[in-house]
């Protein structure tokens, strides 16, 4: 373990020792690298971790290969499900979103399973599905009706209330994107987005060829996790670069605690600066609500 390092790593240091899938692993392995000191004494510890990770890579490379068609999907943190029918870009979605490589083709039914990506975005992560199409054998409603959020990938505004009624238990939030925006002239496109705007629709008109609107999307798919960005800062020193990831409603004493387990009892002040405080470095106790962008003071005895 490194002399001089902040917080931040030995939070990132924590959570990769807790994570249970590669993918977060080689995650929090980064961000490890990313936060650990540059001196010459961690030298050597820089190059251990740099190895691990190239290990964890190649391991997960190779299962990515061995699993892929096998069935069973373990719902971790915040998940998505895309739903749509057949050849309206949902694999071509989750490739643009996560890290998966799924099959992508203009013949129907290319999506034979369930294929898991993972969606970092600005320092948070959630899980996203996809799924074989509606009206595909091997459609799974229980994916559909357990995701916390459902994306319909449509081509056509009339896929929505199909979707709607294929799948009338989905309890989660929807988003619907209007992908291949690519194949629209400026007219047509207009079109859409004024039907977008008229009815409503939470969702934007997409291309995952062109990459229209992706930024927006993800930016979209952050804000419905709800996850909370928190920056620490050590007194006299600025705010680290790097965020801390909570639950919606976390206080500061969640955060107290994710630093540390028991660190809350050797806290004697807390600073709040951000959209939670009423002005910069307020002073506030261990049950304050923290929100997203929040910087947090902690002093200690
Ligand atoms: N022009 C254009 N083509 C797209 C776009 N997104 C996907 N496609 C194409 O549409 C076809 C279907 O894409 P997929 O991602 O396989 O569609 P899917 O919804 O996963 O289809 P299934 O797995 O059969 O349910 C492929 O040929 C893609 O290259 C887009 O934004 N623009
Ligand atoms: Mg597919």
């Amino acid at each position: 373990m490194p002399i001089n390092a902040g917080y931040e790593f030995f939070d990132a240091e924590k959570k990769y020792l807790e994570a249970e899938s590669a993918d977060d692993k080689i995650f929090y392995l980064e961000q490890m690298l990313k936060l650990s000191p540059k001196h010459k004494s961690s030298e050597k510890f820089n190059a251990e971790l740099k190895t691990r990770l190239k290990k964890l890579k190649e391991k997960q490379e190779k299962s990515q290969k061995k699993s892929s068609g096998k069935k069973g999907i373990r719902k971790q943190g915040f998940q998505f499900v895309l739903i749509g029918f057949t050849n309206s870009g949902k694999s071509a979605l989750l490739a643009k979103l996560t890290n998966a490589q799924p099959k992508i083709s203009e013949y129907p039914f290319t999506t034979t399973h369930p294929e898991i990506g993972t969606f970092y975005h600005e320092g948070i992560k959630a899980q996203i599905i996809d799924q074989p199409s509606l009206n595909s054998e091997n459609f799974d409603i229980g994916l559909a009706n357990n995701s916390d959020c459902l994306i319909y990938v449509i081509t056509s505004f009339e896929e929505i209330e199909k979707i709607q009624k294929q799948t009338p238990k989905a309890k989660g939030k929807k988003i619907i994107v209007v992908n291949k925006a690519d194949k629209l002239n400026e007219t047509q496109k207009r079109k859409v987005r004024a039907t977008i705007k008229s009815k409503r629709i939470d969702g934007f008109l997409i291309s995952t060829l062109s990459e229209e609107n992706i930024p927006e999307l993800k930016s979209k798919l952050f804000q419905e996790t709800g996850l909370i960005r928190i920056y620490m800062k050590e007194p006299g020193k600025p705010a680290s670069p790097t965020p801390m990831v909570l639950q919606p409603n976390s206080t500061v004493k969640h955060v107290a605690e994710s630093i540390l387990k028991g660190f809350s009892k050797n806290v004697t002040e807390v600073k709040v600066t951000g959209p939670s405080s009423k002005f910069p470095n307020q002073k506030v106790g261990l049950n304050h609500v923290v929100k997203d962008r929040d910087v947090i003071e902690f002093h200690t005895r």
